[in-house]
């Protein structure tokens, strides 16, 4: 097939194409095979909506989904030809921020692959997250423009005018096949704006006029929410999302014979976090236009929308001014504050209302009191929603309130980016592993098996050389496969404390240059984007790269520790790191890790977790047990404790510990003063002493000594190659097929 449309479209064979011409020659190939399992079976639907779904690439995964994967890499390999190589082609779609975005995406190919009737609703922005650089020792944003001639995107004839204040605009639908593992092919629907106009993007930065709504709607990935401006795009792109998307939700209802009286009967719609919320108020507002009246249009959209909650960070949860949705969508305010009345009619306490006393409007609240589930992310995560955040709702609504732990799929985070490791556990347990994931538990009867064993580190040895190439090739660091690969990627944010992180590779350096060497090199790997207006976490990004320079120069210490500093993390540089990676680092303060999915992407690889008793690093723990892993620092009880007697302060940690002063101080020493800012890093260095909000300077020696404990097991080669088969073992249950197989059981109900 693959020789016909290369025949057809260039007139060559394959061995005389190039890669690009192959890319798209394949892109045609698998769109056409995906539409073959196309299918609208069922009479409800799950619409999953969100802001946010980061794909990654998806040759490879549509390849490994339609069964092919192995057929096209020989096909093109007896033609000369490496699937590796055609996939460096493919642009980067970077249609979400971080774990949000990733989740999403992740659950759409388990709702394909479990044949579920599911699609995914969001917004087809032309940029996505910006691409970063690093210049100067600072990050630096630049565009990703993403979409080409030919694309995953498929242009439908669907269009609805969206009417904001005083002009309207034609969106367009434009989808994306969701191909399921030997299973049917759903669908990304992403909504788009005509007049969008990417000549407004200066190819060297990301700045942009923000008011000219018309022509940048959907340009970037929300921009920050640091101005007015911002703050009016972003509900400009919601409603956008959700103005469309609840038209779509109707027509295909209607379609399928609904009266929208039972419209709970036909579609069941996922908020994911509060980002889609307002798609509540605008579907009361088309139900209202069919004839049906508020009371009922209220109960009908109670009855369809469930919400799901990623965050407890306060500032995170969406508040938006009512002047601004007065602004930009006046339609829906008189619907919003007919539901905060209805709200304030039943129940006395202020803090569930809707609107607040400032005129502010909750997003989460309205999502609550106007949807039939709220689900938190971890079993922690919802806890701590049922008994403090979120507890004044939990005492109305406990029937509501639900946990779905998240996963991952192992199509992508498995199968595709280690092949390697997942040829070997077929070789050990057969191929059923890869619909059911619950099998890999079958690998527990090798724990004492030598061979297996061994196999197992030669797999990560070899993944570990190929990222050293690949970093070499990159960014042109050297460094040795035989040291320990320890590793902390993901969005740089204070609570995830890549600062503490930090402050370990100080403190290790200054034990190196005092002579106290380790017994095998340590390779410190970081990968993080800080948001653009975000001024600490891009504090932090330059502080890591200063001490890169500072410590893989120094002859004295370059033998013993490396600092590697990846360049613009995303989806495809997590493929080639994480099967890599020996210790995982998870290491946010506790109670403030919603779930964290990097930390299950990492067990599955075989690495081990040094981490926070936070998030779904819970449950790891207790599928693992202690012994194989690697727990330290404060209880999430502890630290709640403290914010509550507001009883934690740097300051004393700092005044009282000469070690944690040397370790700070190291930040503003000669050495890292001349290779990086001045002010920055006077900056960085009075923070952590005087603010510290998420408490580094609380759990820093803790985790010294916790950590130098898995350095030290790492020695005994036989019993770490025992705990990573063990955490390999017990991944299973955080396979996103098991997270949506109970969201359907839960929630959904999809016959
Ligand atoms: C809000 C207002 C204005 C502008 C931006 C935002 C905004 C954008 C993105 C708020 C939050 C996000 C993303 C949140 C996120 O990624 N949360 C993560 O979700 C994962 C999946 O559930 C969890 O595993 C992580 O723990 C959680 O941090």
């Amino acid at each position: 097939m693959l020789s016909n449309i290369c025949e057809k479209n260039y007139n060559k064979a394959i061995k005389d194409c190039t890669n690009e011409e192959i890319y798209f020659a394949l892109l045609e190939m698998t769109k056409e095979l995906a539409k073959e399992k196309e299918s609208n079976e069922g009479k409800k639907k799950v619409y999953y909506i969100s802001a946010e779904f980061l794909i990654g690439k998806l040759l490879s995964n549509n390849l490994i989904n339609l069964g092919i994967f192995d057929t096209v890499k020989e096909e093109l390999e007896a033609n000369g030809k490496s699937i590796y190589e055609i996939e460096e082609v493919e642009p980067e779609p970077s249609l979400g921020n971080g774990g949000l975005g990733r989740l999403a995406a992740c659950f759409i190919d388990s709702m394909a692959s479990l044949g579920l009737n599911g699609d995914g609703i969001g917004l087809n922005y032309h940029m996505g997250l910006f691409k970063q650089v690093f210049e100067n020792h600072f990050q630096k944003e630049t565009p990703n423009p993403w979409i080409e001639e030919k694309s995953w995107l498929t242009k439908t004839d669907v269009t609805y005018d969206i009417q904001f204040n005083g002009f309207s605009v034609k969106s367009r639908l434009y989808d994306i096949d969701v191909t399921g593992y030997n299973n049917r092919t759903n669908k990304l629907h992403l909504f788009d704006i005509e007049s969008v106009d990417d000549s407004l993007v200066n190819p060297d930065n990301i700045n942009f006029d923000k008011s000219d709504v018309y022509r940048n709607l959907t340009l970037f990935l929300y921009p920050d929410d640091s101005d007015e401006a911002g703050n009016l795009l972003r509900i400009y792109q919601q409603y956008l999302m959700v103005a469309s998307g609840a038209r779509l939700i109707i027509d295909e209802c209607k379609a399928k014979g609904s009266n929208l009286h039972d419209l709970y009967e036909y579609a069941a719609i996922q908020i994911n976090d509060t980002h889609p919320s307002m798609v509540i108020p605008e579907l009361i507002r088309l139900l209202n236009n069919e004839g049906i009246g508020t009371d009922e249009a209220v109960e009908i959209v109670t009855k369809t929308c469930a919400y799901t909650n990623h965050t407890i960070l306060a500032e995170a949860l969406e508040k938006w001014p009512i002047s601004y949705l007065e602004r930009v969508v006046p339609q829906l305010v008189p619907i919003i504050r007919d539901l905060d009345r209805r709200v304030r009619e039943k129940y006395q306490d202020p803090s569930v209302y809707i609107i607040d006393d400032q005129g502010r409007v909750h997003m989460a609240h309205m999502d609550i009191h106007y949807g039939y589930s709220v689900n938190g992310v971890a079993y922690l995560h919802t806890e701590i929603l049922k008994n403090s955040e979120l507890n004044n709702f939990y005492k109305i609504y406990p029937e509501k309130f639900n946990n779905k732990t998240n996963g991952i799929t192992f199509r992508r985070w498995l199968l595709h980016c280690n092949e390697e490791l997942a040829a070997y556990i077929e070789e050990l347990i057969g191929p059923d592993f890869k619909k059911d994931a619950s099998k890999l538990e079958d690998l527990q009867k090798y724990l004492d098996d030598e061979k297996v064993l061994n196999k197992l580190m030669e797999i990560k040895t070899s993944k570990k050389k190929t990222f050293k190439d690949f970093i070499k090739a990159t960014q042109n660091i050297d460094i040795d496969e035989n040291s320990i690969f320890d590793i902390q990627v993901k969005r740089l944010h204070e609570y995830k404390r890549q600062q503490m992180n930090v402050l370990w590779v100080i403190y290790k350096y200054l034990e190196i240059k005092a002579g106290n060497l380790p017994k095998r090199p340590i390779t410190v790997i970081f990968g993080a984007k800080a948001a653009p207006a975000y001024v600490i976490a891009k504090d932090i990004i330059h502080l890591i790269l200063c001490l890169q320079e500072v410590i893989n120069n120094d002859p004295e210490a370059n033998k013993y520790l490396k600092v590697v500093m990846v360049e613009n993390y995303n989806v495809s540089k997590a493929a080639k790191i994480i099967p890599a990676c020996d210790i995982s680092e998870q290491i946010s303060l506790a109670s403030k890790e919603a779930s964290g999915t990097g930390n299950m992407k990492f067990m599955l690889n075989g690495a081990l977790t040094l981490g926070t008793k936070d998030g779904a690093n819970v449950e790891i723990g207790e599928l693992v047990g202690e012994e194989n892993i690697y727990f330290f620092g404060e209880s999430s009880e502890q630290v709640i404790e403290h914010y509550a007697k507001a009883d934690y302060s740097a300051k004393s940690y700092y005044v009282n510990d000469a070690r944690i002063k040397e370790l700070v101080d190291f930040i503003i020493s000669a050495p890292v003063m001349k290779v990086g800012d001045a002010d920055t890093l006077l900056t960085l260095h009075a923070e952590l002493i005087k603010k510290d909000w998420f408490m580094t300077l609380l759990d820093i020696n803790d985790y010294i000594r916790v950590k130098e404990i898995a350095l030290a097991d790492y020695e005994d080669r036989k019993t770490w190659a025992r705990k990573t088969l063990i955490n390999i073992s017990k991944a299973g249950f955080f396979s996103s097929d098991r997270t949506i197989a109970e969201y359907n059981k839960d929630i959904w109900k999809l016959n």
